[in-house]
């Protein structure tokens, strides 16, 4: 059975949240519940998620987002025609470089990195990325169901998420991303996953 490595909120709860839309049966496997050390043989910088079926190790929450939906009955949760799946790549790829990196920035200033290696200078210039990178999601997200219109897919499990993150970290988001947000995580697969993680 897949395996998904995980620690609450984090980017792991796209892995969780994705294998439920996808409707595939797996174990959720709370880092903080393994051995000390033992983790990092899986993934060699001790980050999550890390998805684990039969030979396959995958790190990377948008590549096991993917798994998920290739691994799927279930269609149209990431496009197979090649506009259809040049637009899904072209929101997943600015989620995971634009938008999420102003969120990261701040996490690793916050609390991830080693002390001496926090700048506290940094987190006006992050706050400045965070709310351009915003304003551009409006082109996706203002007078849409869904990140890509009017079908729901795997975008939307980063999108939502990455929403989720801005929203814990007290961002000053605009009314439609959070009302975008707050329709996402009413749905079935996100209320079960948010049940199961840690
Ligand atoms: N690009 C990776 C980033 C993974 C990542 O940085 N995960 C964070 C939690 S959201 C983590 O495990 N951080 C621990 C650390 O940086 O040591 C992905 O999307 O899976």
């Amino acid at each position: 059975m897949i395996k998904l490595y995980g620690r609450g909120q984090s980017r792991s709860f796209r892995g969780v949240w994705a294998l439920n839309e996808a409707g595939l049966e797996f174990e959720y496997v709370p880092v903080s519940s393994l051995e000390p050390g033992s983790y990092v043989q899986m993934n060699s910088q001790a980050k999550v998620p890390t998805l684990v079926d039969g030979d396959l190790t995958l790190t990377e929450s948008a590549a096991i987002v993917n798994y998920a939906a290739m691994k799927s009955v279930k269609e149209g949760l990431m496009p197979r025609d090649t506009v259809g799946r040049a637009r899904y790549d072209g929101i997943c790829y600015f989620i995971m470089t634009d938008f999420e990196q102003p969120l990261w920035t701040i996490g690793k200033h916050r609390f991830a990195l080693p002390e001496a290696q926090r700048c506290p200078e940094i987190f006006a210039t992050a706050a400045f990325e965070f709310d351009k990178s915003q304003k551009a999601l409006h082109q996706y997200v203002d007078g849409h169901e869904y990140a890509l219109g009017d079908t729901f897919t795997m975008a939307d499990v980063l999108l939502a998420q990455t929403i989720n993150w801005a929203q814990r970290f007290e961002m000053d988001l605009a009314p439609s991303l959070i009302a975008y947000r707050d329709r996402m995580y009413l749905r079935p697969a996100c209320v079960r996953s948010l049940a199961m993680v840690d």
